[in-house]
């Protein structure tokens, strides 16, 4: 491939400096080369860059356009235009030391007036990709289609009440799956996007579900087909831009995947902001899913505390991650998954330059409750504190109740003739929450 001139001519890959360091281009917690349990750091945490956010994300907000205007969108059409934009990804992509990126089909290429014309304007996008990734060794993390913008999709895709509608999303989703595979993504991910209602005056809200069931199992009969291997994830969202989305957190996306028996096809992308979106907290999605072995893959971002809406910015928490961290390592890690970058600057953050500070901010943040989280899972003090609140299901009775050996009958005669009254014990939540500080402030 032709080598393009650097769009981001002052900033050089970054380097990790370690926490003392004065520079602010620096990493000082996130080593990529840093050997962990015999692999590399980047191994572990497997960093991704949203297209969308990163490239395409202009800081238009519902009161005015973008502010953010970057040297390279200029060309003599929109297909070079999206080709310069993807050099400068991919320098972008290996200055940060990101391994991996995501994005929609529209993130990369024009749409066109017709699909088929949609989908040449992919093929010479996707071509131009394989070539960077093949260069720089930057793989896919996952792919996806943008079945939200487009009016056509102004009353959902696969929920869509035209079921001409719902066949043109079917096309467009294969073709992302085509491309995916194509470019050796590892994951394909569903976020619901519209698949929702505003109101219950005009949805056949039992028929839309069944509809979104049906365009799911296309999609793993069609990957099936064309040897796609990669995991299927939802990313479960409860509201915005609908009232109320279909797949509104991990619990309800299992349930939604039970029903259709579609659950050993999918796992969960699960997202920070959406997450808090739906009154939960980011450590307890991640739990319910990996309580089923549904853990699956990170959108990592945060939402701001006093907004009620999805803020997607980068998260700078160590604390929330720490936790976050402990359940993610406790369940096996996150297999072909990874940590995708699914936050975006702030309005006014309108240098090239802000795109590295937000990156590095979020890569730190991740890589340090990375370490703390190894720290308190090698300790063992809160592992020992849960097996030893839960002991009583380890023998006897117990266990009986656990391996189902014994109803409300045993049990009551025990009551009555043996146990008596419980003795109520502390559950030592100060106590945990000092504990938990003492790794995080010294
Ligand atoms: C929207 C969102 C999406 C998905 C991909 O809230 O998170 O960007 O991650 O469609
Ligand atoms: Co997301």
């Amino acid at each position: 491939m032709k080598k393009s001139r650097a769009h981001f001519p002052k900033i050089g890959p970054i380097a990790y400096e370690g926490p003392g360091t004065a520079k602010q281009l620096a990493f000082r917690h996130y080593d990529p080369d840093e050997i962990v349990d015999g692999k590399p750091l980047s191994a572990h945490l497997r960093f991704s860059i949203a297209y969308w956010h990163a490239f395409r994300g202009t800081g238009a907000d519902p009161f005015g356009p973008g502010t953010i205007v970057r040297p390279w969108e200029k060309g003599r059409d929109a297909l070079s235009v999206a080709k310069t934009r993807m050099d400068a990804a991919f320098e972008f992509f290996q200055k940060i030391r990101a391994h991996f990126w995501c994005f929609h089909d529209r993130d990369i290429a024009p749409e066109g007036r017709t699909l088929a014309e949609s989908n040449r304007n992919l093929d010479r996008l996707v071509a131009h990709a394989k070539a960077h990734q093949k260069a720089s060794g930057v793989k896919l993390l996952w792919g996806t289609a943008n079945l939200f913008s487009n009016r056509r999709y102004m009353c959902g895709a696969a929920t869509n009440p035209d079921a001409h509608v719902f066949a043109y999303a079917a096309a467009q989703v294969k073709k992302a799956l085509e491309i995916t595979l194509e470019l050796g993504g590892e994951n394909y991910t569903f976020w619901g996007g519209r698949e929702g209602y505003e109101t219950l005056l005009n949805t056949n809200l039992k028929r839309e579900q069944e509809h979104l069931a049906a365009f799911l199992h296309m999609a793993v009969d069609y990957a099936k087909a064309i040897g796609f291997k990669g995991q299927f994830l939802i990313e479960p969202k409860p509201k915005e831009p609908t009232k109320h989305q279909y797949d509104f957190d991990v619990a309800s996306g299992i349930a939604f995947l039970r029903t259709f028996s579609l659950e050993r096809h999918f796992k969960f992308n699960i997202e920070t902001n959406h997450a808090t979106l739906a009154g939960h907290t980011f450590q307890h999605e991640i739990e319910v899913a990996a309580a089923q072995g549904m853990l699956g893959s990170i959108d990592a971002n945060a939402g701001d505390e006093l907004l009620g809406w999805d803020t997607d910015q980068f998260n700078t928490n160590v604390k929330e991650l720490t936790l976050a961290m402990v359940s993610i390592l406790r369940a096996g890690g996150l297999g072909s998954g990874g940590f995708n970058f699914d936050a975006k600057l702030r309005r006014p953050s309108i240098d090239p330059e802000d795109l590295f500070h937000a990156h590095i901010g979020g890569m730190d943040a991740y890589a340090l409750a990375f370490k703390l989280a190894r720290r308190i899972l090698a300790d063992g003090k809160f592992t020992n504190f849960l097996a030893d609140r839960y002991a009583s299901y380890d023998a006897g009775f117990g266990r009986d109740i656990e391996i189902r050996k014994v109803g409300f009958k045993e049990l009551e005669k025990l009551v009555l003739t043996k146990l008596g009254e419980p003795t109520p014990r502390s559950g030592k939540q100060e106590y945990l929450e000092n504990l938990l500080n003492s790794y995080l402030h010294g």
